[in-house]
């Protein structure tokens, strides 16, 4: 049987008390499902969380990049000589420096993918502006500089042609970014699904578009930042990072450094977020500890904003062209679909540069039945900054190109747009339902999610409006987006995501001999609120209040080994293997209770800390007494008188779903939109804390809106980065966003332990679309159609006409 958390049932929309596992005794309605405060908020408001930064180690040094201004390039020389006080108070550390350190490759397990293996420091060429090319260390921060900016000057490059897009990439002749590769493009691959042929020709209409997804990415508070320090008489490395992977960077830089694992120790402090871009393997985390381990003194690197805008992975550029058959209800038939990445100068590390275009095809049928769907996932190397995880990854750019194909079809058709969408999607009782691309819907509710979005913004009511207003010459739009999220990345989710890479999870589960609870966990935090999350299902699992409960993760030394935190797969992993270990504790401790108690296991209870005989008012021990007991009284503790356990899930594939509503004023004389509300229906299964759910769904719509409105990496024809600064990288602030009002719905997980999904990346998913869609509505008038990202005032004046004309 399924193995349920507390207060859920499998299968079923609502959440009751019930129990329907034998294992998972865990009690019910405590604290899961509770808006618990975070509890690890107030560091953070008070400043007192320690970042990567803020660490400083005896005879500590500074490291700067010198880093290359050329997209293309062959480096002749970097003549070190140039800097005086070389190896007494400046150390210089080239690619040839290096040269030992294998290159970062890929770990996606598909044969036809060519690898561009890319060194922590470049030796024979740059790729892209920002490419490392020397490492400068000196004792503080200042002199490094200086002494970067010279070394910088004496660099000799020989300029090879730029390699600025995907066009220019696959042009004859085009130069070569991996001459050996003897291409640019290093993956393309067509699979069909079902009989897209017959599908076409029953269509009664078919629609086209060519989509450019803008190439935008992370912009945390905190920037990356890395500290390294190798104790020679120990043998021992150990390297802050501020990563989303502490023990998978451990494995990394046990292997690229040919040290053995156990005397590698990986620390992520504080991490000031990551949204993705920190879960790849940075080739400043493999540099940087070699420079620790060469010099045998401690080497800090904290990334600049600058240095960040150039030389941080960037995401999400992609190339999406669709042509979708229909009927003339509106009935979708079948699409012949390309994916093409944008992969910048490296087929970045972990994921590839087909973490855009393959995660986009493979999810792009979303909330709707589709029985035919041709896919072609090709991928390109270009010499900008390699593309790489960001909240949403694939998910984002393949979301939004059907939910504005769809309006366009509603709109062809003279469908209405919630109409067109429920025509085609699942109805809950049509799930479990595994997708044309393989991808097995656990549960959900598509259709109502739809119709609370809707109806939440009054649709009727707004139609009038739209329709009294146009005629005053206002324009004000409502964009739907329908999504279904991808979570719970195990080996079984990446699996069906089209890039497979094993993986799993544990987390270990303490009673201390004083009765409080330390919960450690190989998910890694940073930002999402997992003490908090953790400790209300630990709590609930033991009986126990939330404040007796610690969680800490983060630490390679004192976390049980796991892959971290990304692709929404904590809350499920981390949740069911905290939730099985607090059961098995549990039992080890009714067993040492039952022995102080003279009574049977199975009679006993614990409620607030109190293990007391079911029906026997009074005969009870604290939890406090039993744990002290466990580990101190050899006449009542167990054979094994620790109160600990270990469990571990690679958790089945989840999918959570849910519909963002935007309405927008679109100004056609200034090409300006102004965002006046966004409803979103979030359904992630079992909720464990409402609140941490909202503001995330909050957090990421912004970001979304970022992407549809402001946030767009330049780079000129020559290959030369044109947004370095954040006056030219628009980030969206408070007054861009009106406030986001979210709604849940709960369709737990009928495979996942507890029903729970995970849920952090879809309102980065949805957003772009509903943006769009709401500016298109608002536009429809202009027959405007959206096939770019952002929607800058410019874009907005020639989608009504103003300026030249449509491209498309
Ligand atoms: N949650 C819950 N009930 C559920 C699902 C989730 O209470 N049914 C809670 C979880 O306990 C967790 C949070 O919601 O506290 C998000 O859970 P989950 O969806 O499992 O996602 P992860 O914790 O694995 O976080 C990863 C996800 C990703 S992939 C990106 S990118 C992202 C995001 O989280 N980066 C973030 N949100 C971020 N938030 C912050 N502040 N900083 C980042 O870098
Ligand atoms: S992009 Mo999130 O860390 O999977």
């Amino acid at each position: 049987m399924t193995e349920t958390l507390p207060g859920t049932t499998p299968g079923s929309a609502t959440t009751t008390t019930s129990i329907t596992d034998s294992h998972l005794k865990i009690r019910t309605d405590k604290w899961i499902g509770k808006r618990a405060k975070r509890v690890e908020d107030p560091r953070y408001l008070t400043g007192t969380a320690r970042y990567v930064a803020d660490l400083v180690l005896p005879r500590m040094l500074h490291a700067v990049y010198v880093r290359s201004p050329h997209p293309h390039a062959r480096i002749v020389s970097v003549d070190t000589s140039v800097l005086p006080g070389l190896g007494a108070s400046v150390w210089v550390f080239t690619g040839e420096d290096l040269a030992e350190v294998p290159p970062l490759i890929d770990h996606v397990a598909l044969d036809n993918l060519l690898r561009t293996p890319q060194n922590v420091i470049a030796i024979d060429k740059v790729r892209f502006v920002g490419d490392a090319v020397a490492v400068v260390v000196a004792a503080d921060r200042y002199a490094a500089e200086d002494a970067a900016e010279e070394l910088g000057a004496a660099v000799e490059y020989e300029l090879l042609a730029p390699v600025p897009n995907v066009a220019a990439a696959n042009a004859p002749n085009a130069a070569l970014l991996f001459e050996d590769l003897k291409t640019n493009e290093i993956y393309r691959q067509t699979e069909r699904h079902g009989d897209t042929d017959s599908a076409f020709a029953a269509a009664d209409r078919t629609f086209s578009i060519r989509f450019h997804h803008n190439r935008y990415g992370a912009a945390p508070m905190e920037t990356r930042g890395v500290l390294a320090d190798y104790e020679r008489s120990e043998q021992q490395m150990t390297v802050w990072s501020s990563t989303q992977m502490p023990h998978f960077l451990r494995s990394v830089i046990a292997g690229q450094l040919s040290l053995p694992e156990h005397r590698v120790r990986v620390i992520a402090p504080e991490v000031g977020g990551g949204f993705g871009q920190k879960m790849c393997t940075s080739p400043e985390e493999i540099a940087i500890p070699f420079i620790a381990l060469q010099l045998g003194r401690p080497v800090k690197w904290i990334e600049d904003r600058h240095e960040h805008l150039l030389a941080a992975t960037q995401a999400k550029e992609e190339y999406i062209n669709l042509e979708v058959a229909v009927t003339n209800d509106g009935t979708l038939l079948g699409v012949r679909g390309e994916f093409i990445g944008d992969g910048g100068g490296y087929s970045f590390n972990t994921e590839s540069a087909l973490i855009e275009p393959a995660l986009a095809a493979k999810s792009f049928p979303g909330p709707y039945r589709l029985a035919a769907f041709d896919e072609t996932v090709a991928a390109s190397l270009t010499n900008k900054s390699p593309v790489a995880a960001y909240r949403g990854v694939g998910w984002t750019a393949a979301n939004t190109v059907r939910e504005i194909i769809v309006d366009e079809i509603a709109r062809g058709l003279g469908i209405d747009p919630v109409e067109i969408r429920l025509r085609n999607m699942l109805r809950a009782d049509e799930l479990p339902y595994r997708s044309i691309t393989e991808q097995l819907y656990d549960s959900g509710s598509y259709h109502e999610s739809l119709e609370l979005a809707t109806e939440a913004v009054d649709y009727t009511a707004f139609r009038a409006l739209q329709a009294s207003l146009r005629e005053q010459g206002r324009y004000i739009g409502l964009g739907i987006s329908s999504y279904v999220e991808q979570t719970a990345w195990g080996s079984d989710s990446s699996a069906q995501a089209g890039t497979p890479l094993p993986s799993h999870d544990n987390s270990t589960v303490t009673v201390d001999p004083g009765g409080t609870v330390t919960v450690a966990v190989s998910t890694s935090c940073h930002g999402q609120g997992h003490e908090t999350a953790y400790a209300q299902i630990a709590a609930d699992g033991l009986g126990v209040d939330m404040a007796d409960v610690k969680v800490i993760y983060g630490d390679t030394r004192s976390a049980p080994y796991g892959l971290g935190t990304y692709a929404s797969r904590s809350a499920v992993i981390g949740g069911a293997t905290v939730a099985r270990a607090a059961a098995d504790v549990r039992d080890q401790l009714l067993k040492v209770a039952a022995n102080m108690l003279e009574a049977n296991p199975e009679d006993l209870t614990i409620e607030d800390s109190v293990i007391s005989v079911s029906g026997a008012p009074g005969t009870s021990r604290t939890m406090a007494e039993v744990a002290f007991a466990a580990y101190w009284d050899s006449e009542v503790r167990s054979e094994e008188p620790l109160l600990t356990a270990t469990r571990f899930y690679d958790p089945p594939a989840t999918y959570a779903n849910g519909c963002v509503v935007v309405l927008a004023e679109v100004d056609a004389g200034t090409g300006t939109v102004t965002l006046d509300r966004i409803v979103a229906v979030e359904d992630c299964g079992t909720v464990i804390n409402p609140m941490i759910v909202e503001a995330q769904v909050q957090g990421a719509i912004t970001q979304g809106v970022g992407g549809a409105l402001f946030e767009q990496f330049v780079y000129g024809d020559d290959g030369q980065p044109l947004t370095t600064t954040y006056m030219d990288y628009l980030i969206p602030t408070s007054t861009d966003v009106p406030p986001i009002e979210v709604l849940s719905l709960c369709s737990p997980s009928p495979f996942s332990v507890g029903g729970i999904k995970g849920m952090g990346e879809g309102g980065q998913i949805a957003a772009p679309a509903a943006v769009a869609n709401a500016v298109a509505d608002a536009l429809a008038p202009f027959g405007a159609k959206i096939r770019q990202l952002p929607l800058t005032p410019d874009y907005v004046l020639r989608l009504v006409g103003s300026i030249g004309a449509d491209e498309t």
